[in-house]
C-alpha cells in the first residue's frame, strides 16, 4: 500500500505559520524570487514542533511515499504559504522553462486536451518532469480551492508496492532500455535525452520516470513492458482527496500520481499550487 502520512498542525504550529506569511511583507503578486529569498533567510523548522521535524526527515529518507498535512492556515496570499511549507522539507527549485517557483494547476480555456496542470482532463498516473535529466525528488501539491464532489480525485501509486509483481523480462527491460519523453506544449527548456524508467538509485532502491502520454518506445519488447507495467499500475492505485487548505508532498522518485477528470465551476474552480522540492 501506499504510506500516506497524515499529520495535522497543531493550534500553535498554524497560528506561527499563519504570521510569518503575513509578516513576510509582499503578497502573491511579487516576484517569487524575492519571496523564496526572504524565506531563505528564516530558520522555518522552528515555526513547527518536533514531531513534524522527524516525520519530515524520515520522508527525505525516502521511507514515506507522501506526508499530508493538514489544519493550514488559510491565508490570503497562498503562494507564500505554498512556498513556506516548501521550505520545512527542503529548498524550492525552478526548472527553466517550466514555469515559476510556484505552478498553478488550474485548468484554463482554450488549452489542448493533452493531460496538463492547465485543463480538467483526466491526467494518469506519472511522475513529474520526465523530460528533464534530474527531475525533482519531491514536490508538493497544496490545494487552495478544490470540491472534490465536481471530481479531480487524485490518485497515487507507489513503486515499492509493484516492482515485485512484474514479470523478470518486463523488469530487466524496464531498468535496461532507454526512453525518451517528449515534452509537453507548455516546456520551453532544452530538449533531453533518452532515459530508464526504472533506475537503482541504490542496491535494491529504485527510482521512476514515467508518463503514459509523452513516453516514446522503438520495438515491440519495450511496447510489451510499459503495457504489463500500465496493467499493474491501475490494479494498484489509491484514490484521494486534497481537501481545501491541505498540503500533499510527494516522493516523486518512488510514488507515482495523477487526478481524475473534473469540472470547473466559475470564479469558485479547483486550484492547487504546486512547487517542485530538492
Ligand atoms: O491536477 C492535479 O491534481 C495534478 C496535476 C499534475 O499532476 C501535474 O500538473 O503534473
Ligand atoms: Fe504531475
Amino acid at each position: 500500500m501506499v504510506s500516506i502520512e497524515h499529520f495535522s498542525l497543531d493550534k500553535n504550529s498554524k497560528r506561527r505559520l499563519d504570521e510569518l506569511c503575513r509578516n513576510i511583507g509582499l503578497d502573491d503578486s511579487s516576484n517569487q524570487s524575492i519571496i523564496v529569498k526572504n524565506l531563505s533567510m528564516l530558520a522555518i523548522n522552528d515555526y513547527i514542533d518536533k514531531p513534524l521535524q522527524d516525520l519530515i526527515a524520515e520522508f527525505r529518507l525516502g521511507d514515506i511515499s507522501a506526508i499530508l498535512l493538514t489544519n493550514l492556515p488559510s491565508i490570503s496570499h497562498p503562494i507564500i504559504l505554498s512556498l513556506a511549507l516548501a521550505f520545512l522539507f527542503g529548498h524550492p527549485i525552478r526548472y527553466e522553462g517550466e514555469g515559476d517557483y510556484v505552478v498553478e494547476i488550474k485548468s484554463q480555456e482554450g488549452t489542448d486536451d493533452q493531460p496538463s496542470f492547465r485543463n480538467a482532463v483526466f491526467f494518469p498516473l506519472h511522475t513529474d518532469l520526465t523530460y528533464v535529466d534530474q527531475p525533482p525528488h519531491f514536490f508538493l501539491m497544496h490545494s487552495v480551492f478544490n470540491d472534490t464532489r465536481l471530481g479531480g480525485q487524485t490518485l497515487l501509486c507507489d513503486i515499492y508496492d509493484i516492482i515485485s509483481i512484474l514479470s523478470y523480462p518486463t523488469f530487466d527491460c524496464l531498468k535496461t532500455s532507454r526512453f525518451f519523453f517528449k515534452t509537453p506544449p507548455h516546456y520551453s527548456g532544452v530538449v533531453q535525452g533518452k532515459h530508464p524508467i526504472l533506475s537503482e538509485v541504490a542496491p535494491f532502491r529504485y527510482a521512476i520516470r514515467f508518463r503514459e502520454d509523452i513516453i516514446q518506445y522503438s520495438n515491440i519488447l519495450e511496447k510489451g513492458a510499459i503495457e504489463e507495467l500500465l496493467n499493474v499500475l491501475h490494479t494498484h492505485t489509491v484514490h484521494f482527496e486534497l481537501l481545501t487548505d491541505t498540503v500533499m508532498v510527494i516522493n516523486n522518485q518512488r510514488c507515482l500520481h495523477g487526478r481524475t477528470a473534473f469540472k470547473n465551476q466559475g470564479q469558485q474552480s479547483r486550484h492547487l499550487n504546486r512547487v517542485y522540492i530538492q
